[in-house]
């Protein structure tokens, strides 16, 4: 006997699973975030791409999230997907993401756009500026210019090819070592900005190092493991993650 598969309203009738974008957990297709607060409450809109792409986006995604600030989500075009919405041009003429709109002002540029956050809704345990978090802060740079140099320069160099590789794992060495200054799975002893400051770039390297390098940054780096794994428990985290293969196939577009 054969029994029909039920559709989907039939499923639908059969539960009461919600999900809640708004007072919920972190959610990709949330466009308002209230944290229980009322809507009068929201200062924040922040404008991020369409598809979770922009890395940038997520660091300050992540912030808002963490810090449970009530705010808003426009979403916005990127270049290599088609026209830039023209009411977006008329507020960021660049056209770049991320942006946040805060108390009606304009604010571009991820770290600007922390370090304003920071002023009015106080840091996420350690400010941007902060002495313990600036040489941090550095150092994902120095390791998002490795990565960059590894995974996209091209060379028909061999040698080249090594080189780039032998100093991405010099600047891994340096991450590693940062992680082990504190018992904590985090950067400091708990979780905080420089932790949502490496996430995006950590996440994609991550994946992107996987699949073009054959190199699983996660399961050659103890420090690094235990990190991921920590920030997993995180449903902020967790609900701005994307997965592999986006990371892997949107790199080339972008
Ligand atoms: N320095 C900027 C970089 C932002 C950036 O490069 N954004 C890219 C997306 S990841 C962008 O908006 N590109 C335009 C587009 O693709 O539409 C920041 O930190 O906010």
């Amino acid at each position: 006997m054969t029994t029909a598969p039920l559709s989907w309203q039939e499923l639908e009738t059969l539960t009461d699973y919600q999900i809640d974008t708004v007072n919920g957990l972190t959610n990709a297709r949330a466009r308002l975030r209230l944290f229980g607060q009322p809507e009068s409450d929201v200062r924040v809109t922040l404008y991020r791409d369409n598809h979770a792409w922009c890395p940038y986006c997520q660091k300050v995604w992540l912030w808002l999230e963490e810090k449970q600030i009530p705010y808003r989500i426009e979403k916005v075009t990127m270049f290599c997907y088609g026209e830039k919405e023209s009411w977006y041009k008329r507020k960021v003429p660049s056209g770049m993401l991320p942006a946040i709109e805060l108390d009606g002002r304009i604010i571009k540029e991820s770290d600007d756009i922390l370090i304003a956050l920071e002023k009015v809704f106080a840091p996420l345990n350690q400010g941007m500026e902060d002495p313990t978090v600036l040489p941090l802060r550095q150092l994902e740079r120095l390791l998002f210019r490795a990565w960059c140099a590894w995974l996209c320069s091209r060379t028909d160099s061999s040698q080249q090819e090594q080189r780039n590789r032998e100093q991405f794992m010099v600047v891994v060495a340096r991450v590693e070592s940062a992680l082990g200054r504190t018992p904590s799975p985090y950067f400091l002893s708990g979780f905080g900005i420089v932790d949502v400051i490496f996430t995006p770039y950590l996440e994609r390297m991550n994946a992107s190092l996987y699949y073009y390098k054959g190199y699983s940054l996660r399961e050659k780096n103890p420090r690094l493991s235990f990190w991921f794994a920590a920030m997993e428990t995180r449903p902020t985290y967790c609900g701005t993650q994307s997965d592999f293969h986006t990371h892997v196939h949107d790199l080339p577009p972008q």
